[in-house]
């Protein structure tokens, strides 16, 4: 699947404000800074679609992008930060959770990690959660311009170990090379068709 036709719809702040209509969704998660709003603009290849930020954690918005008129992308706010922008010991957040539970039109998560660290307590609290909730996943590894060919394999290998998550929908990511995209977009479309 190629994202043709990505538009911003809206961004919500509260349970009340979130999308629900006929359109399937696949969100986005992991801790702020790992280049979730980058990922956006890569799919979707428009610059600035998604507002990307070297200071994270402040905004605490649940942010919708249509893609071609066949589902949502969903770009949820980075864990490890409060309201008031100050870091916390638990992924978890009030907006998170309303989010998840009893969401029929979510279909996919994509939960990012940099590549380039093993995972944090809060993603391990994330990948936790989605297991136990059922959720379907995959992990994209983000920023792998950053690191050498081997050591990302090397990492790759360490991350699915430590988190037990098949090696094999681990998906390498890099939104300064473009490069992962089109891996993306046919699991993002098999997961639509199930
Ligand atoms: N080198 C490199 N930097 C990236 C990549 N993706 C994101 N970044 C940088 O990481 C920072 C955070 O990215 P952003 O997309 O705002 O992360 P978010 O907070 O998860 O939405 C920004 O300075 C980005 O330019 C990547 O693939 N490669
Ligand atoms: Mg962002």
């Amino acid at each position: 699947m190629r994202f043709i036709n990505a538009k911003f719809i809206k961004s919500a702040s509260k349970k009340a404000e979130f999308i629900v209509d006929e359109l399937p969704q696949v969100a986005i998660v992991g801790r702020s800074n790992v280049g979730k709003s980058s990922l956006i603009n890569m799919l979707t290849n428009i610059k600035n679609l998604a507002k990307t930020s070297s200071t994270p954690g402040r905004t605490r918005l649940v942010n919708y992008f249509n893609i071609n008129n066949q589902f949502y992308l969903v770009d949820l706010p980075g864990y490890g930060f409060n309201k008031a922008g100050k870091s916390t010991a638990s992924a978890w957040d009030s907006i998170m959770n309303d989010y998840f539970l009893d969401n029929e039109k979510l279909k996919l998560v994509l939960l990012l990690l940099d590549c380039r660290h093993e995972p944090s307590e809060l993603d391990k609290q994330m990948a936790d959660y989605l297991m136990t909730n059922e959720i379907p996943f995959v992990i994209v590894l983000t920023k792998t311009d950053k690191i050498s060919r081997s050591e990302l394999n090397l990492n790759k290998a360490k991350i699915a170990r430590l988190l037990r998550f098949n090696i094999d929908l681990i998906v390498p990511s890099s939104a300064l090379k473009k490069q992962g995209g089109e891996n993306l977009g046919t699991i993002i479309e098999e997961y639509l068709n199930r």
